[in-house]
């Protein structure tokens, strides 16, 4: 295979930047977007761009910088935040926010990079939802909606842009050891955030909460020509969190 370009929104941290890592390893050119990045000295194979994933021209420009190093056939979105609060205690600007980040940018991201995957002879999109949108949790209304409405969006586009040959999937996460996560933990539970982690832990089949890269492989495979004939589905990487009710 030639060289091909894969574009992850939200690489700087957290589940992003675990599949830039993996799929610059896997030989794809990868370009990197993100408001922040953790590890600033971009590594081997990965172009770090700053890109607000809510902005049309951001992902536009983005993709464009992508395709320039190599043909785009590859696109990651993982932008992502959590906020907190029920349907009455989230006011308007963080509902709209938390679904600008997690459910705005992916469109605006595939919007971007359809037309020229297409050009190319078709790509592979993933986007990372979360658990939280197929089961959830009381208090995170807003991010629970926003990641459900990621399967939504992903099964359009997945209809709409199958015979460009572009392949569109949803990965759902559980409890994953990132930024967000731990963030989570010291909201919820300031006196101890690592008894938060081990009671999410817990909750997991498989008695723990997941790594980064443990994410990334199911990308990297999503991306690949191996899942040449997966298209509108939903990838759950949960560690069994939700096989127990
Ligand atoms: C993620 C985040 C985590 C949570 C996990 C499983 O999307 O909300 O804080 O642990 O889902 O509920």
């Amino acid at each position: 295979m030639g060289r091909r370009s894969a574009v992850v929104v939200g690489g700087g941290s957290g589940i992003g930047a675990a599949c830039a890592r993996l799929l610059a390893g896997a030989g794809w050119s990868v370009t990197a977007g993100d408001v922040r990045f953790a590890d600033p000295g971009a590594p081997e194979g990965i172009v770090q761009v700053t890109a607000d994933a809510t902005s049309p021209d951001a992902m536009a420009e983005l993709v464009r910088r992508a395709d320039a190093v190599a043909p785009v056939r590859g696109l990651v979105y993982s932008a992502g935040i959590e906020r907190h609060g029920s349907a009455v205690t989230t006011d308007p600007a963080v509902w709209d926010v938390t679904h600008d980040v997690n459910l705005k940018g992916a469109y605006l991201a595939a919007r971007a990079a359809v037309p020229v995957m297409a050009a190319h002879g078709g790509g592979s999109i993933a986007v990372i939802s979360s658990i939280q949108g197929l089961a959830t949790q009381k208090g995170v209304a807003a991010y629970a909606a926003a990641k459900a409405g990621a399967f939504g969006l992903v099964r359009a586009m997945a209809l709409d842009h199958a015979r460009d040959g572009v392949r569109v999937n949803a990965v759902a996460p559980g409890t994953i050891d990132t930024p967000l996560v731990r963030q989570n933990a010291a909201e919820m539970t300031p006196d101890d955030p690592e008894r938060a982690l081990r009671e999410w832990a817990d909750m997991h089949a498989l008695g723990r909460i997941g790594r980064p890269e443990e994410v990334a492989s199911v990308v990297a495979f999503l991306l690949s020509d191996d899942a040449s004939f997966v298209t509108g589905a939903t990838w759950v990487v949960d560690g069994g969190l939700t096989a127990a009710y």
